[in-house]
């Protein structure tokens, strides 16, 4: 879709990195879903740092479908790149997917959310009760540690950050705006000042079951994590 088309009323931001493997049929699977639904919206695969064909994939497919654009800078950096695709974004609403979930079930209970006019903000939580998590244990206890991590340093009081989520974008964008946190911590740092800002936030259990295992091995994004939650921390506590 070219910028100087009307606006989608709905914009799906995907950040993308080394997926060639599965960015190609996800995509053809997300849009036979979405067919249906009639709903006018956008794609945009936010790539950054890959260091095989992800990116000029994403361009071909941009040129074979027109409600799909594509953006691709710099270092990988998955916050940087959710940041980047929701300034694109052009929608009324907002959905914050991930390439291996795509999830249409989400994304239709968060427009029905949404559009009650009450709700700026909808997580999918894979941590909630009625929430299924099939991804392996060790990886659902480490999200329920980072959960009790902000918990403690930041009093978040919600369940998940990570993955899904769907707001409306002229509500949230200050917010995305004044966000310091980049790489994984950015996402968590959107939800809390959410909830910080007093704007209402619901969650709702989502179904996890991913198309492959994740491209970065869990234990090398612990020191970065943490080293990012210290600044967070200092940057909500201390200065607000
Ligand atoms: N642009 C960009 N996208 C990334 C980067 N790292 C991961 N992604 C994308 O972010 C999405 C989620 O990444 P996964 O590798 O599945 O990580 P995950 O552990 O399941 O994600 P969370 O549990 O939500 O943190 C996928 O669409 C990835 O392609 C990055 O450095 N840059
Ligand atoms: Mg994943």
């Amino acid at each position: 879709m070219s910028v100087s088309s009307p606006s989608p009323r709905i914009s799906i931001v995907i950040p993308i990195y080394n997926e060639e493997a599965i960015l190609r049929s996800a995509i053809v699977d997300l849009r036979e879903r979405l067919g249906p639904l009639g709903w006018h919206y956008e794609v945009i695969l936010a790539e950054n740092g890959s260091r095989d064909k992800t990116a000029e994939l994403a361009r071909a497919l941009c040129d074979k479908y027109p409600e799909l654009r594509a953006l691709s800078a710099g270092e990988p950096n998955y916050g940087k790149a959710l940041r980047e695709g929701i300034r694109a974004a052009r929608g009324e609403f907002v959905l914050c997917d991930e390439i291996d979930l795509c999830d249409t079930d989400f994304h239709q209970a968060a427009v029905a959310e949404l559009e009650s006019g009450t709700t700026d903000l909808v997580i999918g939580s894979k941590l909630i009760a009625g929430a299924r998590d099939e991804r392996p244990m060790v990886r659902h206890v480490a999200s329920l540690a980072y959960t009790a991590l902000l918990r403690g340093l930041l009093g978040f009081r919600g369940t998940d950050t990570h993955g899904l989520k769907a707001f409306r974008r002229s509500s949230l964008l200050p917010i995305v705006e004044s966000c310091l946190a980049d790489r994984d911590v950015f996402a968590s740092e959107l939800v809390i000042r959410t909830y910080r800002s007093g704007k209402r936030v619901v969650e709702i259990p989502v179904q996890v079951l991913e198309k492959r295992p994740p491209s970065i091995n869990l234990f090398k994004r612990v020191p970065n994590v943490l080293t990012n939650l210290a600044k967070l921390t200092w940057a909500i506590r201390v200065r607000g």
